[in-house]
């Protein structure tokens, strides 16, 4: 029997008008799990590298638990040719990929995994290779000729007559909500005039850099999963879900948890405004936070598994960017953990955890080293629970079941620890736990006679899935 509610849901899990459906009817709709070889190797790519990780993915089990794109990033073409001058294509580096991109796609291909690309909404690429601005149709239907899977599109190099009229940079503040009037560019160059209110933001040029090669890649014979890399500038969140299926919020990721490293962010400061943008993502488009630094760096173990499980809950793309060869257990034990990615990929909701309360700080209180620890979000095993300690101390953390929305303080839950994957018992008004100095307790809830959190019925969801599956078919 299909409800009110029921039927509420199929149309929300539809939202025809607002995310990107791809063509094959799946591409996208989940936040995308793969590989990228940026924080580990910069530069420092060839095929043999790629293939390496393909193999790496499939015998160390992560290919089965859903990680199945390779994706290449930026340094990949001829920087000094950038060009075919006959053809207009982007060379690749042959001293490099040796028999040209093609060729590594088809055996990435024949491992059963995908290949992702990098280019650039500007004239170069942030590392100085040939960027796609004004040539946006011939680099999509090459990378589709290609066989690529995946495009990565960074904001390097945007030319003068290519910036916006007004800044609306999400780094450029410390401490409070994002400024409208931004005369701080990371450029140097000041934007002193704030956008006038209301002023919308699909009418930048960013928007149009961006849609640009969504077009052409639309266009391009191929499904190929567009990965919008504009840091949160022009309000993306607003318009990337309607051109793309993700979007990078926030500079650069780095493997420390609080601060800046040149331009580049810790963990927590990320997670501060990711405690106030949660809204834009869902079924078919993601909110990126960046790719995973877990197993870099300085991080403590417990910061690996606070980063790994917020990221998670957050649906932002779980993309690894640490060397699988030699990897250590604890490390591909924290990247295989089921419960946390079966969150982020659950075919049912869509939505991201949300913070419920702050914790330390006052509620809704902007602080880049305390954000919002309590978080809570639906999938269809149950009510998830994240409990980060952002103090230096062990800490006694409470969920009182009141507190977290659906959840009350009458009923009788079973709560499951996503880290063991073990039942912790049933409890009735709250669950306590220690939290070691920077980790996350994350839990599972279910109500005590089995059934999910939520009065749904599985044969219901699965109807869903069909209509969802069927109807993004005829979409495009
Ligand atoms: C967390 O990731 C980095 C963290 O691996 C590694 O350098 C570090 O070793 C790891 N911590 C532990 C304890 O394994
Ligand atoms: C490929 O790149 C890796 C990592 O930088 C390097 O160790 C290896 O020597 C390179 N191989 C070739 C054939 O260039
Ligand atoms: C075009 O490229 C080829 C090969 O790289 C080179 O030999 C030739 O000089 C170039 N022609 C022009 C007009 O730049
Ligand atoms: C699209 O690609 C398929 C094979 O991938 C090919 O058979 C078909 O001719 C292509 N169509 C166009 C319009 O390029
Ligand atoms: C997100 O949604 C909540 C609830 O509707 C709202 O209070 C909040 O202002 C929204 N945040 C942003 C950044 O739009
Ligand atoms: C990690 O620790 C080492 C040794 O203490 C230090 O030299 C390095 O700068 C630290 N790296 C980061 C990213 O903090
Ligand atoms: C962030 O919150 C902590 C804990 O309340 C506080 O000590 C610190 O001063 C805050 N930072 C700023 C910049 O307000």
């Amino acid at each position: 029997m299909v409800t009110t509610r029921s039927a509420l849901l199929v149309l929300a899990l539809l939202r025809p008008s607002f995310g990107l459906v791809s063509r094959d009817g799946h591409t996208g709709r989940l936040p995308a799990m793969g590989w990228n070889s940026w924080n580990e190797y910069e530069c420092a790519i060839n095929e043999t590298v790629f293939l390496m990780v393909g193999e790496l993915l499939g015998s160390l089990g992560l290919k089965d638990l859903g990680y199945n794109y390779v994706n290449i990033d930026d340094c990949w073409s001829d920087k000094d040719k950038k060009r075919d001058n006959v053809t207009g294509k982007i060379l690749p580096d042959y001293t490099k990929f040796p028999e040209g991109i093609k060729h590594t796609a088809d055996e990435i291909h024949k491992l059963g995994l995908k290949l992702g690309i990098y280019s650039d909404a500007g004239s170069l690429t942030c590392g100085g290779f040939a960027g796609s601005l004004g040539h946006e149709e011939l680099d999509a239907k090459t990378f589709a000729e290609w066989g690529i899977d995946y495009l990565k599109y960074d904001n390097c190099n945007v030319p003068d007559t290519s910036d916006d009229d007004y800044r609306w940079w999400p780094e450029n503040w410390l401490g409070g909500p994002p400024a409208e009037d931004q005369t701080l560019g990371g450029d140097g160059e000041a934007k002193p005039v704030p956008a006038p209110a209301g002023y919308d933001w699909t009418t930048s040029k960013s928007f149009d850099r961006y849609k640009i090669m969504s077009d052409a890649l639309l266009a391009s014979n191929r499904t190929i999963e567009y990965s919008q890399c504009a840091w949160g500038h022009a309000h993306i969140e607003e318009w990337g879900n309607s051109i793309g299926h993700s979007w990078r919020m926030w500079g650069d990721i780095y493997p420390v948890w609080a601060g800046k490293v040149q331009w580049s962010w810790g963990l927590m400061p990320i997670l501060n405004h990711a405690s106030f943008f949660y809204n834009s993502s869902n079924f078919w488009g993601h909110a990126d936070w960046d790719m995973l630094e877990v197993g870099n760096g300085n991080l403590t173990i417990e910061e690996n598994r606070s980063h790994f499980a917020l990221w998670a809950a957050l649906k932002s793309p779980l993309i690894i960017g640490t060397p699988l060869d030699g990897i250590k257990p604890e490390i591909l034990g924290i990247l295989s953990n089921k419960d946390l990615i079966a969150f982020n990929q659950d075919p049912i909701f869509g939505a991201p955890a949300k913070p419920y309360k702050w914790g330390i700080n006052p509620d809704l209180t902007w602080n880049q080293t305390h954000p919002a620890e309590y978080w809570s979000g639906k999938s269809s095993k149950g009510v998830h629970v994240f409990a980060l300690n952002t103090l230096d101390t062990t800490q006694k953390k409470t969920i009182e079941f009141a507190e977290v929305p659906g959840l009350d303080a009458k009923t009788t839950y079973v709560v499951h620890d996503s880290w063991t994957g073990k039942k912790q018992g049933v409890f009735k008004k709250k669950y306590e736990a220690r939290v070691k100095r920077h980790d996350t307790m994350a839990i599972r809830i279910v109500k005590e006679d089995g059934m999910f959190a939520t009065s749904l019925h599985a044969e219901l969801w699965g109807l869903v899935i069909i209509v969802l599956n069927a109807f993004a078919d005829v979409c495009r």
